[in-house]
């Protein structure tokens, strides 16, 4: 059986790479046979140390993200990761095995104190904690966007040593099992660029809410890196921000007719302003549906909150199956 697993932080409110790059993904596969657990880092969002009553509502936030979009919560098992404390357990257990090189190695923790972020040792030991979330539920497959590949294969690490200290060395010895990271298909919505033409990141400043609208949507786009080239002249399509935006949310026949004119030049060419106004109406129109949803979920926030404490005490019962199998094999029990 296969078991898919992922979370996402509640540090902020959701952007597009955050949609791309892991949501969406999620409520597709949450679709396929198999058992499907997803999260909200809320742990992990203290690393950022937020406001109490901010992280608080961030985290239902996230939920009613996830719903909004179109999780199904029968099939699909939503939890706050807190809820969880076993998962604590376990990333002391997984740290006692863990070498500091491994850590050391982390391009997130080098990325993000890079450009500022307080070096605690909470951040610098993430990705234990984020291989605990992992290990806890047996999962196999990890659905993750393009940036949290070397935080799978940390956890693939982590429990091939822990397995090789503690696990009997039978085949079906092992007090973990080895879990693979799974990327969207298409390469733009595993690392989906930000305003700036970074990676979206949610500390960085330059990412788009999902459910961005109205006159805050328009301002948003109008950020949008460009150029001040005119729009006679005919442009490499490849190195347009606005046209890689356009590409997430405009059907393929149309990205490529843009790209196209764009390509050509000359007096029919759009101009930045006519992509700008285009992809307005094309995310306007994506999440519509979406948007109305969530308003109603809004209404209800004790709904949502029974939703996550229905998906914890099935999380929390598989979670702590898995920390006693762990505390067995190193003797703790
Ligand atoms: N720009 C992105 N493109 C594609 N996927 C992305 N993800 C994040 N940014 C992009 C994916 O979203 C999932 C959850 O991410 P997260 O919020 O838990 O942590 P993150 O990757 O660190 O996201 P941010 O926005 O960059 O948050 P901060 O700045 O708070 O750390 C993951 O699957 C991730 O790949």
């Amino acid at each position: 059986m296969t078991t898919f697993l992922s979370g996402i932080q509640s540090t902020g409110l959701q952007h597009l790479g955050n949609y791309f790059g892991a949501i969406r993904h999620h409520i597709e596969l949450a679709r396929e046979d198999g058992e499907h657990f997803y999260f909200i880092a809320d742990y992990h969002a203290l690393t950022t140390t937020p406001k109490p009553e901010e992280l608080r509502e961030r985290v239902r936030e996230t939920a009613v993200t996830y719903l909004a979009l179109g999780l199904d919560a029968e099939k699909a098992c939503l939890f706050r990761q807190s809820d969880v404390p076993e998962v604590t357990e376990l990333t002391w257990l997984l740290s006692c095995v863990t070498g500091m090189g491994l850590l050391e190695r982390a391009h997130s923790y080098k990325d993000k104190t890079a450009k500022g972020a307080k070096p605690s040792v909470g951040l610098f030991t993430y990705p234990i904690l984020m291989a605990a979330d992992i290990l806890a539920y047996d999962s196999n497959v990890v659905p993750v966007g393009k940036d949290q590949i070397q935080h799978v294969e940390m956890a693939q690490d982590m429990a091939g040593h822990f397995n090789n200290v503690y696990g009997d060395g039978s085949e079906g010895g092992a007090v973990f099992q080895r879990p693979e990271a799974r990327m969207p298909k298409e390469a733009a919505h595993a690392k989906v660029l930000g305003l700036d033409g970074e990676k979206m990141s949610k500390s960085y400043g330059n990412d788009l809410w999902i459910f961005e609208t109205g006159k805050k949507l328009k301002k948003a786009i109008n950020r949008i890196a460009t150029d001040s080239r005119p729009p006679e002249e005919a442009k490499d399509p490849a190195g347009i921000l606005l046209l890689d935006f356009l590409k997430l949310f405009a059907e393929a026949g149309e990205s490529a007719e843009w790209c196209e004119r764009v390509q050509a030049g000359g007096a029919d060419a759009p101009g930045y302003g006519h992509i700008k106004v285009r992809l307005v109406e094309l995310i306007e129109e994506h999440f519509r549906e979406a948007r109305a949803r969530r308003d109603e979920l809004l209404r209800d926030p004790g709904e949502v909150d029974r939703q996550l404490a229905a998906g914890a005490l099935v999380a929390r019962a598989r979670a702590a199956a898995t920390r006693d199998r762990a505390l067995a094999a190193c003797g703790l029990r």
